[in-house]
């Protein structure tokens, strides 16, 4: 439907894990590239038109955002809501003016209900509460599809969005207070295991299930959903199947080769009980994820024993 071959296409936010992995995919097909430097602070509206001014994209990829797990969630709330709104609505308001023929913005599961029904269905959008821990970033996700929707029935813009599931990968945020729950295991395991610590102490009840995605896949279906889809709906992108903490904390140890007792802080929260999403919508389009969670972790360990604990 849309063919990315011979388009500029301008990645924002290439520094993060996302990002990171979709200018990997792009650039391996041969389409060009475009990165905004550090100094265009992507919250300020000036700075944002003057770089769309100047540079001029074909396709934008929303891939910049403030992102952190549940507790930097519920610990930065006017940071997860404001900086979050700013930068979508200055890089999607500025692909407007300058007449970007398609544009990709990504969101989080966190966007439904905290009770929506499992698997969750795209049109579970806005049919109950949030989840308190990450509802600022949630709010400012959904003003992301919405600036999507509202640009596309206005001045039909071909601006389309997709909803990731919980991602990990190379690239990651492996800080203890700040990450997401994935990259935080793959850390304490490997610091227990040199440490010869007896035990690790995960965050909450260890009940609540997650879905994860390898950032490599999350990518190829981005690319895939730009060249194939146009619609006024958000897609899900994940991988169709979730698992427990316990059985996360199973895993990651398995890899990672840690073989203490595992101790849980229930004075942390435990978030949403369940977030595993309907992939139908996508599949039926003929797009699948390929990295198993195992695999997947291995890859992300690596990353780890390369650039963060060498
Ligand atoms: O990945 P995570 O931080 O975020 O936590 P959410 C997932 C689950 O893992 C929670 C538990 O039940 C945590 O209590 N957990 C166990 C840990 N040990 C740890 C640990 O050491 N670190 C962390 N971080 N968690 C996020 C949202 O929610 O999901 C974001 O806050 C975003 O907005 C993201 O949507 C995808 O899955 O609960």
């Amino acid at each position: 439907m849309y063919d990315l071959s011979g388009k500029r296409v301008y990645v924002a936010g290439h520094r993060g894990m996302v990002g990171g992995a979709i200018v990997r995919q792009l650039e391996s097909r041969g389409i060009e590239v475009l990165t905004a430097p550090r100094e265009v602070d992507l919250r300020e509206q000036a700075a944002v038109r003057e770089w769309f001014g100047a540079n001029r994209p074909d396709v934008v990829i929303v891939a910049a955002a403030k992102v952190g797990g549940i507790l930097a969630n519920d610990s930065y709330p006017a940071e997860f809501l404001y900086d979050n709104l700013m930068i979508e609505a200055n890089l999607i308001e500025a692909s407007h003016r300058t007449d970007v023929g398609k544009l990709l913005f990504l969101g989080s599961s966190c966007i439904y209900p905290k009770l929506a029904p499992q698997p969750i269905p795209e049109d579970a959008l806005l049919t109950g509460p949030l989840e308190p821990t990450n509802e600022w970033y949630a709010i400012a996700k959904i003003a992301g599809i919405k600036l999507c929707q509202a640009y596309r029935r206005q001045y039909g813009r071909d601006f389309i969005s997709a909803m990731p599931t919980n991602l990990y990968g190379p690239g990651d945020n492996f800080d203890l207070q700040s990450s997401h729950v994935l990259p935080a295991l793959i850390r304490k395991a490997h610091e227990a295991k040199l440490e010869g610590a007896d035990s690790i102490t995960i965050w909450g009840s260890g009940t609540p299930r997650r879905e994860f995605l390898h950032v490599d896949d999350l990518a190829a279906g981005c690319l895939f959903l730009l060249e194939n889809y146009s619609g006024e709906e958000h897609v899900n992108l994940g991988s169709g199947t979730d698992l427990t903490i316990n059985e996360l904390v199973e895993t990651v140890c398995k890899v990672v080769g840690f073989e203490g007792a595992i101790e849980r802080d229930t004075s942390k929260p435990d978030g949403t009980p369940r977030k595993l999403m309907d992939g139908s919508k996508i599949a039926a389009m003929g797009w699948k994820p390929t990295i198993g969670l195992e695999e997947g972790i291995a890859d992300a360990y690596r990353w780890f024993l390369d650039n963060v604990s060498a």
